[in-house]
C-alpha cells in the first residue's frame, strides 16, 4: 500500500548541478489544493464524505462522465491570485505550490492537451497563469502539483478501478497523450518554475521517470524535483504527507502539512491548527533541516476560507519576529523532546523554547564551543547559562515572554558544536 501511494521515504541523489540555495535557505511555502472537488467541499448526493476532499471521486465512486459535469458549474469569481500571494508573503511563505491537476484529471490551466480544464467552464480563465504571475510580482518563487500516473478521469489513467477495467489501461499511451504534454506546457508557458511536487507515483516505471524527468529538465534546468517522481529520481526529498521526522535528514526535503483533516476544502472540517501549532510544527521541521510546505485548501468560489488565511496571517505575524532564526539556518538537533528545538546560523544558536518549564530551567546538552552571551531575541535581556557536569542549563524568566515560542539566541567562540556524548 505504502509503496503505492508513493508514501516511503525515497533515496535522492545529491544534487550539485542545479541552483538550490533559494530552496534550502526558504523554510515554509504554502501548498494550494483546489480542483473541481471543491465544489462538492465533502458532500456528495446528500453524503457526506469526512476526511481528504480531493479523493471525494473515488471515495464516492463518481463515474467520469458525471463528475465531469462539475466543470460546467466551476465559476471561481471569488479567485484572486493577488491577495492569496500577498497571503503567503504575510504568512513569511518563500514559495507557491499549485495542484495544476490532481488525481481527478481536471488542469486548472488551458491545456491543449486535453480538454478538461479550465478554459472550459464558465470561469475560462487560466488560474496557473494568474498566480504563476502574482507570485512573480510578490517575490516568491512559484511551483506545481502535478499527479502524473493517478488520473480517474481517463480510462488509460492509473486508479479508476470502480469504472475501468485497470488491466486494459494503457498507462504509457494515457503519459504520452496526457502527463507529458500537460508537464510540458506548464514548464513551458508559465515562467521560471522553481520546483515540482509530482504525487503517487504507483507502478511508474524507471524509463517513465527519466522520460518525465528530462522533459522538465530540458525546459526548466534549475526546477527543483521531488522524489515522488518516483524510482529515487528527485531533488529533494517529500515525506509522507502530514510527517514530521523524529530526527534530522540529510539533504533537501519537505513536509507538507494539512491545514486541518483535508487538503481540499470540506465544510465538514473545522479542526484547524492554531497559529501556535503551526509556528510549533515549523519549528520542528527547520530544527530537523527541512522545509515547512503548509497548506490551503480554496472553496469552490475561489475564495480562501477565512479562519485559515486569519490563522496563517497570525503565524507570519509571530514568523515576523524572528526572522534571522529561522531562514537560511541549519539543523540542530537537541535531542528527541518537545519542549524545545534549534537551529544555528554561524557562531549561534537560535533555541525556540515551545513549552515554558515549571521551574524556569531547561537543560540543552554540553557543547565543545564555549558560550559567549545568551539572551532573547525579542527584548534582548539576558539568560544566564551554567555549564553542568552532563547538560548546559539555561535559567529562564518566570513567565514565558511570547505566548507562541521564544527564541533565546546563544553566541558561541565558534560554531555551536555539541558533545555528542552528552546528546539525552
Ligand atoms: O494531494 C494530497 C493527497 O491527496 C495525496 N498526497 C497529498 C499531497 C495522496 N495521494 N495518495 N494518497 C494521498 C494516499 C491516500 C490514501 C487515502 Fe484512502 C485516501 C486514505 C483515505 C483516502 C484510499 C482511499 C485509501 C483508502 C481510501
Amino acid at each position: 500500500m505504502n509503496e503505492l501511494w508513493g508514501e516511503e521515504k525515497e533515496k535522492t541523489e545529491e544534487i550539485t548541478h542545479k541552483e538550490h540555495q533559494w530552496y534550502k535557505e526558504a523554510k515554509f511555502a504554502m501548498f494550494i489544493h483546489w480542483g473541481l472537488y471543491a465544489q462538492l467541499a465533502g458532500e456528495y448526493q446528500g453524503q457526506h464524505y469526512w476526511g481528504i476532499n480531493e479523493w471525494i471521486m473515488r471515495r464516492a465512486k463518481i463515474e467520469s462522465k458525471d463528475y465531469a459535469k462539475l466543470a460546467d458549474t466551476f465559476n471561481p469569481v471569488n479567485f484572486d491570485a493577488d491577495a492569496i500571494a500577498q497571503l503567503a508573503v504575510d504568512a513569511g511563505m518563500k514559495y507557491v505550490v499549485i495542484t495544476a491537476k490532481h488525481h481527478e484529471g481536471f488542469a486548472l490551466f488551458d491545456s491543449k492537451a486535453s480538454d478538461f480544464n479550465i478554459s472550459n467552464t464558465p470561469y475560462k480563465k487560466d488560474l496557473i497563469k494568474q498566480l504563476a504571475k502574482a507570485c512573480k510580482k510578490k517575490g516568491l518563487r512559484f511551483g506545481f502539483y502535478y499527479s502524473q500516473m493517478l488520473d480517474w478521469s481517463e480510462k488509460n489513467g492509473f486508479g479508476n478501478d470502480w469504472e475501468f477495467n485497470p488491466d486494459e489501461a494503457d498507462v504509457q499511451k494515457y503519459m504520452n497523450e496526457k502527463a507529458l504534454p500537460q508537464v510540458k506546457e506548464l514548464v513551458t508557458n508559465y515562467g521560471d518554475i522553481g520546483c515540482i511536487f509530482f504525487d503517487t507515483p504507483g507502478p511508474i516505471k524507471h524509463e517513465q521517470v527519466l522520460e518525465l524527468k528530462a522533459l522538465v529538465e530540458k525546459y526548466q534546468p534549475n526546477c527543483l524535483i521531488n522524489s515522488r517522481i518516483g524510482q529515487g529520481l528527485g531533488d529533494f526529498k517529500t515525506l509522507g504527507d502530514n510527517e514530521i521526522p523524529e530526527e534530522p535528514v540529510d539533504g533537501l526535503w519537505e513536509s507538507c502539512d494539512t491545514h486541518n483533516n483535508t487538503w481540499a476544502y470540506s465544510k465538514l472540517d473545522f479542526n484547524w491548527k492554531t497559529p501556535k501549532e503551526v509556528a510549533h510544527r515549523l519549528i520542528d521541521v527547520i530544527s530537523k533541516g527541512g522545509n515547512y510546505l503548509f497548506n490551503i485548501g480554496p472553496k469552490g468560489d475561489g475564495s480562501v476560507p477565512e479562519v485559515s488565511a486569519m490563522i496563517l496571517r497570525e503565524t507570519g505575524t509571530w514568523i515576523s519576529k524572528y526572522k534571522e532564526a529561522i531562514y537560511g539556518t541549519e539543523s540542530m538537533y537537541l535531542g528527541g523532546q518537545t519542549q524545545f528545538a534549534a537551529t544555528q546560523k554561524g557562531n549561534k544558536m537560535y533555541l525556540f523554547i515551545k513549552d515554558w518549564p515549571k521551574d524556569n530551567k531547561i537543560y540543552v546538552p554540553k557543547f565543545n564551543s564555549k558560550v559567549v552571551n545568551a539572551y532573547f531575541m525579542d527584548d534582548k535581556s539576558k539568560v544566564s547559562v551554567t555549564n553542568l557536569e552532563g547538560a548546559t542549563m539555561m535559567n529562564l524568566p518566570l513567565r514565558m515572554p511570547d505566548p507562541v515560542a521564544s527564541v533565546v539566541v546563544v553566541e558561541f567562540d565558534g560554531k555551536p558544536n555539541i558533545n555528542s556524548d552528552k546528546v539525552f
